[in-house]
């Protein structure tokens, strides 16, 4: 399906998910902030679009990696937010028993394979979902998320070509959000778009704009199609921004209000809510409602959280380990 193939009942889709995503990670970070959560949280407010516009293109045999800025992979993906933000809580109840936290949200039940908090790391679990999939000649496809800072790791190299070698069914999607930690991507890398990588590794390579979640969902509905149809991976690279800090609590530093002000004029939310009114889909009080519901489904995994137990002291070495036969 192609953008202008989207009923109305679509847009609202990918209006929604954006709108959850972005209220699961405010309240994360204000509560964050409270001291009640354990651990380390990176937020990936600013960059809904890329997640949303990529995962509605997949089935939920199909398969993502992703980051340790990943909570929008993973509610892009289907992963129920009561159990993400259990996760969080570090309570039991959470999608892996709250041992695991931010960056370790798995749900294989839909092919979330799983946050991870070593960059680049993604990518070789990525190649061997693709590599199975090709194995078993299933149609299956797997989207790799990986950062900019990412892009410069030998994994991601090793990874990109394997897959281009052997034709691999795996969409490889670059979030460029212009900052490896507290680092502006051209002071780290030989090439400003990653995207012009993807020719050494014999791999169409594009820029899309990942500020606008249309574009990005029409560009990998493409990549998509074409692993599905067993003509190898490609590389995506979404220009986006994050409004938040690499982490809660990020002095930032390294960049002016100013610069994050421009970019918010670009927010993904208000882009979509704004066309969409323009044409006469949605209006203000729609809008509203669906940010309110948005708004009360996090409260509600909220809620569930604190409510669940934390796991019992006699459960806390189990499933560290895992055997095997
Ligand atoms: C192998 C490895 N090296 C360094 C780090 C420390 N680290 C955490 S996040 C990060 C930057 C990642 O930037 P990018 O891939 O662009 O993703 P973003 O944070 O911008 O989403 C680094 C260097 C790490 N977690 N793992």
């Amino acid at each position: 399906m192609n953008v202008q193939q989207l009923s109305t009942e679509n847009l609202i889709g990918l209006l929604n998910k954006m709108l959850l995503i972005r209220n699961f990670e405010l309240t994360v970070g204000d509560i964050f902030a409270t001291g009640r959560l354990p651990g380390f949280i990176h937020l990936s407010v600013g960059e809904e679009a890329v997640p949303v516009g990529v995962c509605a293109n997949l089935r939920d045999d199909d398969y993502i990696t992703s980051t340790h800025r990943g909570h929008g992979h993973c509610i892009a993906k289907g992963v129920e937010v009561n159990a993400m933000m259990a996760e969080l809580f570090g309570k039991e109840t959470g999608t892996s028993k709250g041992k695991g936290g931010s960056m370790h949200i798995f749900d294989f039940s839909i092919g979330m394979l799983g946050a991870n908090g070593i960059v680049g790391a993604g990518a070789p679990l990525a190649i061997g979902a693709g590599l199975s999939a090709k194995y078993r000649k299933t149609d299956q496809v797997t989207v790799c998320f990986f950062g900019d800072a990412a892009a410069n790791q030998g994994a991601l190299h090793e990874s990109m070509n394997i897959a281009g070698l052997w034709k691999l069914p795996v969409v490889f999607v670059c979030e460029n959000n212009q900052f490896g930690q507290f680092t502006r991507h051209e002071l780290d890398s030989s090439v400003t778009d990653v995207s012009m990588r993807a020719r050494g590794y014999n791999m169409p390579g594009e820029v899309v704009d990942g500020m606008d979640v249309l574009a990005v969902y029409e560009r990998v509905g493409e990549a998509v199609r074409n692993a599905r149809a067993g003509k190898g991976p490609t590389l995506i690279e979404a220009k986006t921004y994050r409004f938040r800090g690499h982490f809660e609590g990020d002095q930032q530093v390294y960049r002016t209000q100013t610069e994050v002000d421009e970019w918010r004029k670009k927010d993904p939310i208000l882009r979509l809510k704004g066309m969409m009114i323009e044409r006469g889909l949605l209006s203000e009080a729609e809008f509203t409602n669906m940010e309110n519901g948005a708004k009360t489904q996090i409260s509600n995994a909220v809620k569930f959280a604190e409510d669940s137990p934390a796991p019992a002291p006699s459960e806390y070495l189990e499933d560290v380990y895992v055997s095997y036969g």
